[in-house]
């Protein structure tokens, strides 16, 4: 049985829930890795990020490796295009949502709590995404799919990447970005009624409700302080 490493408010792990739950893939178990955050999970995982699907204790890092290993194992119902052209199509716009845009804003989310805000990286990341959407303008389907005119995995990772972008970029005083780019809010507006990118997007929320709940509470600080003098004291 393979686990996937995963939790409610990871945009990347949450490109490959949605997968899973297009393809109807029943044998992944979905898990909370232990340690996450702390030294010993970057002993076990060296990259130290999530999602990682564990096949039998082999573990594999980096949500577009084990979106397309997922493909290579379940290749029915395909996520991919019918023809490569149009499999090059869906990984183009698959990749502006995760390099484009997920990259940037989950850079830019912990400046939306930072005691002093640094304006310049804010302007820099910010500024980025705001020329990302419009360039996803020009590539996204106008038929409420990213690429093909069904369920990709362009969706996959445009559906965590753009929740990103419509919460986390008001908190910055960025806003409308979505609304400035007609095909994109399109499509965001019809791809929230798909079962499967509703269902991530509620994990999404309810995760965002979790975080903002322990940073309210002044818990957050205490894990992220907790975590940071663990790492310090690590062996280098
Ligand atoms: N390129 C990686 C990015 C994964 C990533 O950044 N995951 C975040 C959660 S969404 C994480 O684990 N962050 C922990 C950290 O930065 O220490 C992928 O596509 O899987």
């Amino acid at each position: 049985m393979m686990k996937l490493y995963s939790g409610d408010l990871s945009p990347y792990s949450a490109r490959v829930r949605m997968q899973i739950y297009a393809k109807g893939i029943t044998d992944i178990t979905l898990e909370r890795p232990a340690h996450f955050g702390m030294p010993k999970f970057r002993e076990d995982h060296p990259i130290g990020r999530i999602p990682v699907l564990n096949i039998d204790g082999d573990m594999m890092p980096e949500s577009e490796v084990i979106a397309e290993y997922l493909e290579d194992i379940y290749p029915e119902p395909s996520m991919l295009g019918a023809t490569p052209r149009e499999t090059a199509r869906i990984r183009t716009v698959a990749r502006i949502g995760d390099i484009y845009l997920m990259n940037n804003m989950f850079m830019l989310s912990p400046q939306t709590r930072a005691a002093v805000r640094n304006q310049g990286l804010v302007d820099l990341l910010g500024g980025q995404v705001v020329r990302n959407l419009k360039a996803l303008d020009a590539f996204i389907g106008k038929d409420g799919f990213a690429c093909c005119g069904r369920l990709t995995l362009a969706d996959c990772a445009l559906v965590p990447a753009l929740f990103l972008v419509e919460n986390v970029l008001p908190a910055l005083s960025i806003k409308d970005v979505i609304i400035a780019n007609p095909n994109v809010a399109a499509y965001w507006a019809q791809i929230q009624r798909n079962p499967h990118a509703h269902r991530v997007l509620t994990e999404l929320h309810r995760g965002l409700e979790e975080r903002r709940e322990l940073i309210r509470t002044g818990a957050f600080d205490k894990m992220m302080a907790v975590a940071a003098a663990a790492h310090a004291a690590a062996p280098a």
